[in-house]
Order: structure tokens, then sequence, then C-alpha cells
């Protein structure tokens, strides 16, 4: 199935790499130019040898290719070297959220400005019944003209009229929504939890109980134990509204990214600012 997604030819006499940005658990990630048009791009190369990384990468590719939108990391090309596939995507320059918020506070303004470019582009995702099931800072790729978009669909799950909310447990603990710690059905309202705490990540520094065991937090959240900021006084009332739609443990009740965008919602007062 990978080999009949990948395009053919020589990845190595097209593109000229110039730094690894990168190591994680699925391989590296490097820069480099197309060769012939000077174009920057990022090329990850997942290791094939662990038994899930094909699933994974068949999944990362099937939904990169059908999800082109100025607020997601955009898919140029696959190829299939030795035993690894190469992911070429376009190269975000600004780093990560997750290397902002370790550097610096950022401000409200600055909050608000990113947490809109994640919402339009989660709410692209969702509209294409696309559940992104891992945001966190990590994966919000920054460009220095100021692009914000969001990253890495190995976790990613496509909704069907037939399978239309999903219950394998996955994701990253800190980030992960209530429902998916009780095993409940869920869907893309997973994803909404998930950017609430990113909020939190934002004005903190931090996601909640970082300190905390994986299997802590999972006890914590299941139980609702309380997700709010340290002190929230200092932040807006705006902010404080956003977080707690975001963070609202009824997933019917959690608003969805397109309401949280809509003029006429008070949120949008924080978009305003
Ligand atoms: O290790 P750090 O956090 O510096 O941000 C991603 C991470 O960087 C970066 O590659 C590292 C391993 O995942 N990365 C992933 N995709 C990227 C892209 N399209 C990217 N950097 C730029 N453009």
């Amino acid at each position: 199935m990978l080999k009949m997604l990948v395009s053919e030819g020589d990845p190595e006499a097209k593109y000229t790499e110039l730094e690894t940005i990168g190591k994680g658990g699925f391989g590296t990630v490097c820069m480099a130019v197309e060769t012939a048009t000077g174009e920057e791009v990022a090329i990850k190369k997942i290791s094939l040898l662990q038994e899930s990384s094909s699933e994974l990468c068949l999944n990362e590719i099937q939904v990169m290719c059908g999800t082109k939108n100025a607020n997601l990391v955009n898919y140029v090309d696959s190829y299939l070297v030795d035993e690894e596939l190469w992911l070429v995507m376009e190269y975000m320059d600004g780093g990560s959220l997750h290397d902002v918020i370790r550097e610096t506070r950022m401000a409200e303004e600055e909050i608000a400005a990113v947490s809109r470019e994640c919402l339009q582009g989660l709410d692209f995702l969702h509209s294409k019944q696309v559940i992104h099931r891992d945001i966190k800072s990590h994966n919000i790729l920054l460009g220095l003209d100021g692009s914000v978009k969001l990253a890495d669909f190995g976790l990613a799950a496509q909704l069907t009229a037939e399978q239309n909310k999903r219950r394998s447990a996955v994701g990253t603990t800190y980030w992960m929504a209530p429902e998916i710690f009780t095993r409940k059905p869920y869907g893309p309202k997973v994803d909404i939890w998930s950017f609430g705490i990113v909020g939190i990540e934002m004005v903190e520094g931090a996601p909640p109980y970082l300190m905390k065991t994986s299997r802590t937090v999972q006890q914590l959240i299941s139980t609702g134990a309380p997700l709010k900021l340290q002190k929230p006084r200092q932040q807006s009332a705006w902010l404080r509204d956003f977080l707690h739609c975001c963070l609202e443990r009824d997933e019917d009740r959690r608003w969805s990214a397109q309401e949280l965008l809509q003029p006429e919602k008070a949120c949008f007062r924080l978009w305003g600012k």
C-alpha cells in the first residue's frame, strides 16, 4: 500500500540536504532544498523497521494528501529509501510553539493570534472528519512570516459514516481528553480539549500536572481533577472563558472549533484584541 502511494525516483538527486533539525522515536527530520528550484522543505525520515511504523506512515500520508490548508503543514511528496519512508513537507522556519513557550512568556495578544490560526486548522480538519489526536505545542509549527500550522498527522483518524467515533486510547497523556481515558467512544472534540491544554501551556509554560506520572494524570483527569490556570486573575476574562469552553469535561457541551471562531461568541473578543 505504501509503495502505491509514494513517488518513484531518487529524492537524494532531487533535494540537497542541509541540516538535521531534530530526532525522535520515529527517526529524523532534516531541512533540505529542492535542488532545481531552491525551495526549502523538511524531510521526515521514518524508519520502517518497527512493525507499527508502516501503519503510522500510511496514515500520515493519507491524511496529509487529502488535507491542504493554510493552517496545516502541507505535504509535498514521499519516497521509500531503503528501510525508510521519506516524507517531504513544507519547511517551517520558526520552529515549534513548544520552543517559544520554553523560552518566553507569551502576551495575551500572541496567545489569541496563535489560537485563532490553530482553530482554523482544526476547523478544517474536523470539517473533513479527521481527528488529529496529538495536539500539543510540539506539533504546532511556526513560520517567521507569522504563519502557524498544525503538524504531525501520524496519529490522526479519519472518521466515516460507518465509524463516526473512535475508541483507541492514543495521544500524549497530559493533553488527552477525559473521554479517551474513560474509554468512551470519542470524536473531534478531543482535539479541542488538547488545544485547551495548549492554551494553559501558552500561559504557564507547561501543561497541568506535568510533574506527575502519566498514570497519575490519567487518574486525575478521569476523576474530574480541576484543570485551570494557577493564577487566573492575571489573565483577561476572555482568555479564561476561552479555556473554559475548550476544557469542558462534557464532550457535548465542549465547543467546536467552528463555534470558538464565531464572531458573536464571547471568546471572539479575545481574537479582536
Ligand atoms: O526537535 P525540535 O522540537 O527542535 O519541530 C520539529 C522538531 O524540532 C521539527 O523536527 C523536530 C523533530 O520532530 N519539524 C518537524 N516537522 C517540521 C517542518 N515541517 C519541523 N521543522 C520544520 N518544518
